[in-house]
Order: structure tokens, then C-alpha cells, then sequence
């Protein structure tokens, strides 16, 4: 999965994609690198973010949608049920919702889901992150809340840990180092490690922009651990090595 950030203020590429046929090129050069999927957004949800009103992240994000649909699945990421809506009208098949509230959309829709796990929202998340067992309770919260959007109707679930959203880089190591117990859960896990604050810890603390061996090693680590999709930003390098632990055998899953 592709990032697309249609944002003035994302973390790492924010207002680099803000006009609309930056976005769709580079979402169309994404697909050339090898992404399945191209994930749009229109409301930055890093640390401390302010919220976007729903007019303005409509117009960020449908335009760009309508146009990357026919070349390749899009999802939507988005907190907005309205938002959420528009997208599948404009084509997306996918909602990636880092809210994980949305399955009725999707159920109604007849498209996939992503349930991501964040505590608290984006402006004051990293204030609270505290657990008794982070992986247990994200484990629990995400497994909850997936059952509930298949009694609804969704036929596509995926879970998500939400690396970043409300944890330490201890919280996301443990979720990372014990992916075994999301996958157990039976549901197919997503994560989104790219870029994000605790590569740049682990790797003295490298600036956003120099985070992309990190992120990718990261990206196998996750793919070794039996992670279905990983949301990058770096699409080709992560092609390129997906296509080796393909190779490898290492996804059973997958049918080999
Ligand atoms: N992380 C971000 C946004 N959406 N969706 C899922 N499913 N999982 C994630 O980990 C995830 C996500 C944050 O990263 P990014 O989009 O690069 O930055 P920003 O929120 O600043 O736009």
C-alpha cells in the first residue's frame, strides 16, 4: 500500500501533493512501482495534527480518487464517515479508517475495512500512551471491533497496531517483535511503520527524510512475521523485497 498524503502538513511529505495532478502522478508513479494498493488522504493524523473540516478534506481527496481508480485499488483514509462515502462514490473499494469506527460505511458500501488502533486522536495522542499490556489490549480492542464490522456485513476486514498512534517506541517494538498474536487473531494485519518517529530513534536518530533503509527493513520484518500489507512510502524498494520474501517461501499464506 502506496501513501498518498493530499495534505499541507503530513509528517513526511506533507504539501508536496497538495495540487491534484501532483497527487494523481504520483499516485500513478506509485502504481509503477509496484504498489496494489494507493492509499489517499486528506487530514494529517501525526502527533499533535488539528482536525480538517469535511469540506476541505472532500476536495482533497475526491478529485484524486476518481482519477487514480481506474489504474488501481484506492483506499481512503479517513476518520469522516461522509468522507469515507464520497471516496467509494468516486471509486475507492477500500476504507482505511485509523479511527476504526467506520465498518458501517464499509458495510453498507460493500467495500473493505482497515481497523486501526490509536488512542486517544492525533492532536494530544502521544500524552496519554500508557498500557498495563499494549499488545493484549490492542489485540483485544482490534479483535472487537473486526468481529463487530463482520456481524455488520463487512466482507473484507484487516487490523492494523497503528505504530505511532498513542505509543513509545517501546510500545511499538512490543507490538512489533509479538505480530504473531495479530495474526493469530485469523484477521489479515496491515501496518504502517514508514518513516515514522521511532525508525529515526532506533537508527541514531536519522531526520524524516533519511528513515528509508530503516523503514524498509521494518517493512521485510513485518512481511517475515506473516503481515499481509504494509503502508509505505518508499513503494519501489518495498516491491523489490516483497518480491524476494515471496520468492523465499516465506508468506504460506499466500499459497506456497
Ligand atoms: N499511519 C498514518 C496514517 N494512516 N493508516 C494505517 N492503516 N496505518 C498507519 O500506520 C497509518 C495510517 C500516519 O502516517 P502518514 O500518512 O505518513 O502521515 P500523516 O498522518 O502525517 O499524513
Amino acid at each position: 500500500m502506496g501513501v498518498l498524503n493530499v495534505t499541507p502538513d503530513s509528517f513526511s511529505d506533507g504539501g508536496r501533493w497538495l495540487d491534484p495532478e501532483a497527487a494523481v502522478a504520483h499516485g500513478l508513479a506509485l502504481v509503477a512501482e509496484g504498489a496494489d494498493v494507493v492509499d489517499v488522504g486528506g487530514e494529517s493524523t501525526r502527533p499533535g495534527a488539528e482536525p480538517v473540516p469535511a469540506d476541505e478534506e472532500l476536495r482533497r481527496v475526491v478529485p484524486v480518487v476518481e482519477v487514480l481508480a481506474p489504474h488501481v485499488r484506492v483506499s481512503v483514509d479517513t476518520r469522516k464517515a461522509v468522507v469515507a462515502e464520497a471516496a467509494v462514490a468516486a471509486g475507492a473499494t477500500l476504507v482505511n479508517d485509523v479511527s476504526a469506527q467506520l465498518y458501517d460505511v464499509a458495510a453498507s458500501a460493500r467495500v473493505g475495512w482497515v481497523a486501526m488502533h490509536m488512542r486517544g486522536e492525533p492532536r494530544t495522542m502521544q500524552h496519554d500512551a500508557r498500557y498495563d499490556d499494549v499488545v493484549g489490549e490492542v489485540r483485544d480492542f482490534l479483535r472487537a471491533r473486526a468481529e463487530k464490522a463482520v456481524a455488520a456485513g463487512v466482507d473484507e476486514v484487516w487490523i492494523d497496531p497503528g505504530i505511532g498512534f498513542g505509543k513509545t517506541t517501546d510500545h511499538n517494538l512490543s507490538l512489533l517483535r509479538h505480530l504473531d498474536v495479530l495474526v493469530a487473531t485469523g484477521f489479515p494485519v496491515v501496518v504502517g511503520a514508514s518513516r515514522k518517529s521511532f525508525v529515526g530513534r532506533l537508527t541514531g536518530d536519522a531526520p524524516v527524510d533519511d528513515r528509508r533503509e530503516g523503514s524498509l527493513a521494518t517493512a521485510v520484518w513485518c512481511m517475515l512475521g506473516g503481515v499481509r500489507m504494509v503502508r509505505v512510502h518508499d513503494v519501489r524498494p518495498t516491491a523489490q523485497a516483497a518480491a524476494i520474501v515471496d520468492g523465499c517461501g516465506a508468506q504460506p499464506h499466500r499459497g506456497r
